[in-house]
């Protein structure tokens, strides 16, 4: 199928209006749905899941503070869209075919409004999942300003109802961000970026079963899923008409399993300004940004002196990444800028010198040090799958930090692939990252270092909820457990892999 490039605007999601809202209280309801929506204007529309009848999903936009709520409501049929499998954990034939729970991707919050994979819940709550505990989830966004995103995370199937379209963003800012004077309202935009492939029909196609089949199987579950279009906010390779000045874009990656490596063919310098917990100390000017599925990049491109001039967002990331197929002519395009709007007024934003403080983690205050290994298993079926330290998600709970601690995690990974590790609850600095003898590690379980120590890239340095634990390295992470007790979860953010055991409940105690 050849779809053109640029034919479609870029969909800009609205902003989603509470339903009560006073000084210490805001309500919001958040209905999904399954609709048809046009993703490309040759494509006939498109049967998809969303919130509020829009894939993506409204933003929802708080205030750094302020206390919402929202009932999150299932209005799904009871027949999924896609695939299932039937064999992986939690998507058995003894639960409803169809199940939701959403997770604000990034959020600090109580653990009963965080979206455990087993807190799910059917159409009216007739079925839940036994860690269901309420339908209205609290948020009190005590987070920095930052771009978070809400998204399913049902156990067994996040895969599936994300790719059909269950997905969203969530903005918290605050007064201080506002007084740096970047670009804001209409030049603040968001882009999800996603990578999809259509049947003929129109219809979204996910694999029924992986490239080696499995024979004793209807559908089984992939060890990767990799699109053959990219999507932004929901359209194939769309364009966006832009006035010469500066826009603040807010870039997440959204794909299942696809790694973006965003680059403009302008070669202008991207000055990213924030990562996923938010602002930066200082602005960085980087050629490119590589987002694993679940990172976010905030960016401000300068089209000031670029009237007249169309500017193509270009990806370069293998996929799977690091070690799979290179872009090609269609994936290696993500979407257009068209410098073509006249200045509406003088633009007085500035990409400040000093953003926020960055306050650095000690390693010496860690009183905990977790090795936790990346593991590459295969199943009765022949079929690859991973883990997180050898353990299986319903193993015994084995991370168990204590509120206030800071610890450092050794993410080793023993596997040929780089796997986005996030942590839900808190947000952590990334220290290291470092190669190792990984057939010593697997003889004799000592890490046995071969390279020197490689600091974070220069747009990791920040606040970061997920991290890429790069193949045949130890990935060093230290964070501290504030705030909540209770049960979270931390995995690996390629959905294929976290819905087929690379994920693993913690509990913060007291
Ligand atoms: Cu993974």
């Amino acid at each position: 199928m050849n779809l053109t490039k640029f034919a479609d605007e870029l969909p800009i999601p609205a902003i989603l209006s509470p339903l009560q809202k006073n000084r210490n209280y805001t309500y919001y309801e958040v209905k999904m749905t399954e609709f048809k929506q046009s993703l490309h204007s040759e494509l006939n529309d498109t049967t998809v899941w969303g919130y509020e009848n829009g894939y993506p999903g409204p933003t929802i936009e708080v205030e750094q503070g302020e206390k919402v709520f929202i009932k999150w409501i299932n209005d799904l049929p009871d027949k999924h869209l896609l695939p299932v499998d039937y064999t992986v954990h939690g998507a058995h034939r003894d639960v409803p075919e169809v199940r939701t729970v959403v997770h604000v991707h990034g959020a600090c919050v109580e653990w009963e409004s965080d979206g455990y994979p087993e807190a799910w819940f059917t159409k009216g709550y007739l079925q839940v999942g036994r860690y269901f505990r309420k339908p209205v989830y609290q948020y009190d966004n005590g987070n920095r300003p930052s771009t978070l995103w809400y998204h399913d995370h049902t156990l067994g199937i996040t895969r599936l109802n994300i790719y059909a379209g269950l997905a969203g963003f969530y903005f918290i800012r605050n007064q201080q961000e506002r007084l740096l004077n970047l670009p804001c309202e209409k030049y603040d935009i968001p882009l999800m970026l996603q990578d999809k492939t259509f049947n003929p029909d129109g219809s979204l196609y996910y694999p029924r079963q992986p490239d080696k089949p499995v024979s004793e199987m209807e559908t089984s579950i992939v060890p990767e899923f990799i699109g053959e279009t990219i999507l932004v906010n929901g359209k194939v390779w769309p364009y966006l008409k832009v006035e010469p000045r500066k826009y603040r874009f807010r870039l997440l990656n959204a794909a299942n399993t696809r790694f973006f490596r965003i680059t403009l063919d302008s070669d202008q310098p991207l000055y990213q300004i924030a990562t996923d917990g938010g602002l930066m100390e200082h602005p960085i000017g980087v050629k490119d940004i590589l987002l694993a599925p679940a990172e976010r990049a905030e960016c401000i491109f300068d089209f000031s002196n670029l009237y007249g001039k169309n500017i193509i967002m270009k990806n370069g990331a293998p996929a799977p990444y690091p070690g799979g197929e290179p872009v090609n002519e269609n994936t290696s395009i993500i979407m257009q800028f068209r410098v073509m709007l006249p200045l509406t007024s003088i633009d007085t934003s500035v990409i400040p010198a000093y953003l926020q403080p960055y306050p650095k983690l000690k390693e010496q205050s860690a009183s905990k040090i977790r090795f936790l290994t990346l593991n590459d298993m295969m199943d009765s079926f022949g079929r690859e799958y991973m883990l997180l330290n050898n353990k299986s998600w319903d193993a015994p709970i084995t991370e168990t930090p204590t509120l206030g601690s800071t610890e450092i995690w050794y993410l080793i990974n023993l596997t040929d692939d780089s796997h986005p590790i996030h942590l839900h609850l808190i947000d952590f600095q990334l220290l290291d990252r470092r190669n190792f003898d990984v057939e010593k590690f697997n003889q004799e379980k000592i890490i046995h270092y071969t390279g020197a120590v490689q600091p974070p890239e220069l747009q990791e340095q920040g606040w970061k909820d997920t991290v890429s634990a790069n193949p045949k390295q130890v990935t060093r992470i230290i964070m501290k457990f504030h705030s909540y007790t209770g049960l979270y979860v931390w995995h690996c953010h390629i959905l294929e892999h976290e819905d087929y055991e690379m994920m693993r409940p913690y509990i913060v105690i007291r």
